[in-house]
C-alpha cells in the first residue's frame, strides 16, 4: 500500500478522466468545462466558492466524479423496474443501485406491490394530493430536503410545506453544520461564517480544524496552497494526518502535475477524537501566559469594546488544569505553546472546520471554544480572520436562507405571510432525528424528500429502516434509485427530476436557477447538457405540481406562474428574504455577496456583543476495552453514493468495511493487520443506569494505522448501524457520528 502519493497532481486527473470515460466522454466532457464557469452550472460537488476569476476551467477530480456520476447515460427505466422485483432489488448493493443510472419516469409502487410501476406525472400529483389531503392534520407529514436543492425550488418547497400547515423541514444541515449554526448564533449573532476568498490572501494563520479538504473540498486546497506560497502559516488539526494537507500538486498547473508538490500544512496537530475543547484551551491558557510575558496575543481593545462574558470565560479557564487538558486531547503542553506562539504573533487568523467538530455529543461547544479563540485574538471583521465552517452540500447554506428549517425565526414567517397573504404555522417543526422518532411512534404518515438518502444518512440504520417502513406513502424528488427508495413506505412514489447539469426548458424559455456558496455568495447555475429522459422535470415545476395538488388555488400562489419562469420566484425571494433585493438583477451581474454583519463587528446578539462562552471539558472517560469511533468519508464516494472501494490518500485499497486503529490497540487484542473482527457499540443514555445499548456490525477488517490511542476510524455509511440515534450534540440535534464508543472483538466464528 503506498501512502506517500501527494494529493493532487497528475493521478487525480487520470482517475477523474477514468471516472468520466465510463459515463460516457461524449456526455461529460462538455460538462466539465462548465462547471464553474460564469454562465455554467455550479458544481454539485461541495459548497467551496469559485471566486471572481473563472476564466480558466475550475477542476477537481471529485467534482468531476460527481459531475460524470449524474451526466450517465445509463438508464432506469420501465423496462430496468419489470426486470427487477423490490425482492431482488433489496439484494443489490447500494452501489449497484446507483450504477443502474438515472431514473427515466415517474413510478410507482401499490401498497403490498412487488414492483415499481410507471405512472404518469398527472396521476402522481393526483396521488399525493389526495394522501396529504386527507391526512388527519398537517403535522403528520415531513418534508425531507437535501443540499443540492437550488434557491428556487427550496423557497417554493417550503412555502409550499407552509401554506399546508407543517413547519416539519428537516434537512442534510441538522446532520451536518447544525451545531455550527446553533453555536454561531449564540456567539455572535448568525448562523454563518465571515470570511471570503479574499481573506485567505492576507490571514497569517489558517486553522484547518476536522475537515479532510484534499477530498471533500478539493478546491480549498489551491486557495490553501497560495496561501502557503506566500508564507502563511496553515494549522491542521486532525487525528489523522491528512494527505491533501501535507503535500498537494495542483492538477492544473504543470508544476503541479509533475512537481513534488507544495507542503499545505506547516503544523500538524495529533488530537484525539473529541479531544478539540481540551487542546484549544491549553492553547488559550498558553496565550494569556504569552500576554503576562511580551503583552501580545489579546487583543484587549477589542474585548472591551465588542465582546461580553470575558471575566466569566477567562475565570473558568483558569481553573483547567493542563495535565486534564493534555490527557483529554491527546496533545501536550509543548505543542499548545508553539501553536500559541504562531496565533500571538499573527495579525489575521482565520478557523476553518468542518464534520470533525460539529458531530460531536459536544459539537455546538466545540464551535463555541474555537469562536472563543477568534474573539481573544479580535480576529473577526478584520482583513485576513474570522471563522470559516466549511458547508458540505453544494446548495445547504442557501436552503437554510431560503427558509428550510423546522423552527424558523418568527421574522421568517412574518414576511411569508405579508407576501402571500397566509398564516404559516408558528409551532416548531421536526428536525431529523425527531421525524425518525416520529416515523417509528406512527406519526409521520408521509414522508416527502426532496433529494438525499434518508435511510443511509442518518444514523442507526437498522431502526431507521424499520420506521421507515411505516408511513403510508413516501414521496422521493431523486435523480437516482437509492436505498431510501425501496424500504421507505407502504406505498411509495418516484418523482424523477433533472440535474444540475440539464437544460431547464419551461415555457417561458430556458431557465437558471441559483445557489449560495459557503461564503454567503449567491450566484446562478445553468445546465447545459440534455436532459437524460424526455420524461425529467425539475425540482421547481415538481414543488409546483404538488403544490397545486395539494393546494389548488387556495391563497391564489401561481405555482404555475412560477414553474414557468424562475424570475417569478426571484422576484418574491427577494421580497421575503432580507439580502436579496434586486435579486433578478444581481444574479445575472455576476452574483452578490449577503450581508454578515460580525464581517463588520456589528453582533446581533442578545446583548448586541459577542459573546465569550465557558464551556467545561468534555468528560470521554472510556471503559476498558473501550474506544471512541469516528466514522468519515473516504476518498471514493459522496456521502452515500460510493464510487468505488479504494481510499488513495489514506493507502487503502479494495475495502471499505475496514477499522483503522492504533498498533497497540491490536496488539493489545491479540488482533493482527487484516484480521476479521465484529464492531459493537456501545451507548446509556446520560443520568439512565443499567445495561448500555449495544449495536454491533460484522465482518469489518482490522487495519494498524497512524491514530491516536484510544481512537478508531471506520467509513460512513457502512458504520451507521452503530450510531445510536438517541446520541446527539445538545441544543443542535446533531448526530454524533463522530464519537460512537465501541469495542472489537475477533469475529464471531460462522457469523
Ligand atoms: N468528494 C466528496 N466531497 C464532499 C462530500 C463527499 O462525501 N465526497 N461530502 C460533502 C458534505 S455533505 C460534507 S458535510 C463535507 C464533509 O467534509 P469533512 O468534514 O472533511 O468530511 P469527513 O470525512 O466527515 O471528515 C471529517 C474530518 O474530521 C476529522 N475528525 C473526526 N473527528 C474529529 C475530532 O474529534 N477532532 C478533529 N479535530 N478532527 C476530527 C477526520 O479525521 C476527517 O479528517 O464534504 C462535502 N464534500
Ligand atoms: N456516519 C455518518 N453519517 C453521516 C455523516 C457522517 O459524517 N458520518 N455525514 C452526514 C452529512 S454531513 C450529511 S450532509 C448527510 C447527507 O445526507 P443526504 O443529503 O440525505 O445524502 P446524499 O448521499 O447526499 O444523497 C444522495 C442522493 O441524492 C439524490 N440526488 C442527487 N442529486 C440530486 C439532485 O440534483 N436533485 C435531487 N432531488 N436528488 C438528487 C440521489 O438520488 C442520491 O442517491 O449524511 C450524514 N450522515
Ligand atoms: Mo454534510
Amino acid at each position: 500500500m503506498s501512502n506517500d502519493e501527494a494529493a493532487g497532481g497528475l493521478p487525480s486527473v487520470w482517475h477523474a478522466a477514468r471516472y468520466a470515460a465510463r459515463a460516457g466522454l461524449s456526455r461529460v466532457v462538455p460538462a466539465l468545462r462548465r462547471v464553474n464557469q460564469a454562465k455554467g452550472f455550479d458544481c454539485p460537488g461541495c459548497a467551496w466558492p469559485e471566486g471572481e476569476r473563472r476564466a480558466h476551467v475550475e477542476f477537481c477530480e471529485n467534482g468531476a466524479k460527481a459531475v460524470a456520476h449524474e451526466a450517465t447515460r445509463a438508464l432506469a427505466d420501465r423496462s430496468f423496474f419489470t426486470r427487477w422485483p423490490l425482492a431482488k432489488l433489496l439484494q443489490q448493493s447500494d452501489r449497484w443501485l446507483e450504477a443502474q443510472g438515472r431514473i427515466a419516469e415517474p413510478m410507482r409502487r401499490p401498497r403490498g406491490a412487488s414492483r415499481y410501476e410507471p405512472i404518469t406525472w398527472d396521476e402522481a400529483f393526483l396521488r399525493i394530493g389526495g394522501a396529504l389531503r386527507s391526512l388527519p392534520s398537517p403535522s403528520h407529514a415531513a418534508f425531507y430536503t437535501s443540499g443540492r436543492t437550488s434557491n428556487e425550488a427550496a423557497f417554493l418547497y417550503q412555502l409550499f410545506a407552509r401554506c399546508f400547515g407543517t413547519n416539519n423541514l428537516p434537512d442534510c444541515s441538522n446532520m451536518c453544520h447544525e451545531s455550527s449554526g446553533t453555536g454561531l448564533g449564540e456567539s455572535i449573532g448568525i448562523g454563518k461564517g465571515t470570511v471570503s476568498l479574499e481573506d485567505f490572501e492576507v490571514a497569517d494563520v489558517i486553522l484547518v480544524i476536522g475537515q479532510n479538504p484534499g477530498s471533500n473540498h478539493p478546491r480549498m486546497l489551491s486557495t490553501l496552497e497560495a496561501a502557503a506560497r506566500r508564507g502563511c502559516r496553515i494549522v491542521s488539526i486532525n487525528p489523522l494526518r491528512e494527505r491533501g494537507l501535507i503535500r498537494f500538486k495542483h492538477p492544473q498547473t504543470v508544476r503541479g502535475t509533475l512537481g513534488k508538490g507544495t507542503e499545505i500544512a506547516s503544523d500538524f496537530v495529533q488530537v484525539r477524537v473529541g479531544g478539540d475543547i481540551a487542546f484549544l484551551k491549553g492553547v488559550m491558557k498558553e496565550l494569556f501566559a504569552i500576554e503576562r510575558e511580551r503583552g501580545i496575543g489579546i487583543d484587549r481593545e477589542f474585548i472591551e469594546r465588542h465582546t461580553q462574558g470575558f471575566e466569566a470565560f477567562h475565570r473558568d479557564l483558569g481553573t483547567a488544569q493542563f495535565e486534564t487538558l493534555e490527557r483529554a486531547s491527546g496533545v501536550d503542553r509543548a505543542t499548545m505553546r508553539q501553536i500559541a506562539e504562531l496565533l500571538a504573533e499573527a495579525g489575521a487568523v482565520i478557523a476553518c472546520w468542518a464534520m470533525g467538530l460539529t458531530q460531536h455529543r459536544f459539537g455546538v461547544e466545540n464551535v463555541q471554544e474555537v469562536m472563543n479563540l477568534l474573539l481573544l485574538g479580535g480576529h473577526i471583521g478584520r482583513p485576513g480572520a474570522g471563522p470559516c465552517p466549511v458547508r458540505g452540500h453544494s446548495n445547504v447554506q442557501g436552503d437554510r436562507t431560503m427558509g428550510i428549517w423546522e423552527h424558523p425565526k418568527p421574522a421568517f414567517l412574518d414576511a411569508l405571510d405579508e407576501e402571500f397573504g397566509i398564516e404559516s404555522p408558528r409551532r416548531p417543526g421536526w428536525n431529523t432525528l425527531q421525524t425518525i422518532s416520529a416515523l417509528a411512534a406512527g406519526e409521520a404518515r408521509i414522508f416527502v424528500s426532496m433529494g438525499g438518502n434518508f435511510a443511509r444518512a442518518t444514523p442507526d440504520t437498522d431502526h431507521v429502516e424499520a420506521a421507515l417502513a411505516k408511513p403510508e406513502l413516501a414521496v422521493h424528488v431523486a435523480t437516482k434509485l437509492n436505498r431510501t427508495h425501496l424500504v421507505a413506505g407502504q406505498e411509495s412514489i418516484l418523482l424523477p427530476c433533472l440535474g444540475r447539469t440539464e437544460r431547464d426548458e419551461q415555457t417561458s424559455g430556458a431557465q437558471f436557477v441559483t445557489v449560495e456558496d459557503s461564503m454567503a455568495c449567491v450566484h446562478r447555475s445553468e445546465g447545459r447538457l440534455r436532459p437524460a429522459s424526455p420524461h425529467l422535470r425539475s425540482e421547481v415545476s415538481i414543488v409546483a405540481g404538488l403544490a397545486k395538488a395539494v393546494l389548488g388555488g387556495e391563497a391564489g400562489i401561481p405555482w404555475d406562474d412560477f414553474a414557468a419562469d424562475y424570475d417569478a420566484i426571484r422576484e418574491r425571494i427577494a421580497r421575503v428574504v432580507p439580502g436579496f433585493e434586486n435579486m433578478n438583477e444581481r444574479v445575472r451581474e455576476g452574483g452578490f455577496t449577503l450581508p454578515r454583519p460580525p464581517a463588520e463587528r456589528r453582533f446581533e446578539t442578545s446583548t448586541g456583543r459577542a459573546h465569550f462562552i465557558a464551556i467545561p471539558t468534555p468528560r470521554l472517560e472510556l471503559g476498558r476495552g473501550e474506544l471512541l469511533m469516528m466514522t468519515v468519508r473516504s476518498h471514493d464516494q459522496y456521502n452515500t453514493t460510493v464510487y468505488g472501494d479504494d481510499d488513495r490518500y489514506r493507502g487503502i485499497q479494495g475495502n471499505r468495511r475496514v477499522v483503522f486503529v492504533h498498533p497497540d490497540e491490536l496488539r493489545e487484542r491479540g488482533l493482527g493487520a487484516d484480521d476479521l473482527v465484529d464492531l459493537t457499540s456501545h451507548f446509556r443514555a446520560e443520568g439512565r443506569s443499567g445495561p448500555a445499548e449495544t449495536r454491533t456490525v460484522r465482518g469489518f477488517r482490522a487495519l494498524p494505522y497512524d491514530v491516536p490511542r484510544g481512537c478508531a476510524v471506520t467509513y460512513f455509511p457502512e458504520a451507521n448501524p452503530l450510531v445510536p440515534a438517541s446520541q446527539y450534540a445538545d441544543r443542535s440535534f446533531t448526530p454524533a457520528y463522530k464519537s460512537v464508543v465501541i469495542t472489537i472483538d475477533r469475529a464471531a466464528p460462522g457469523a
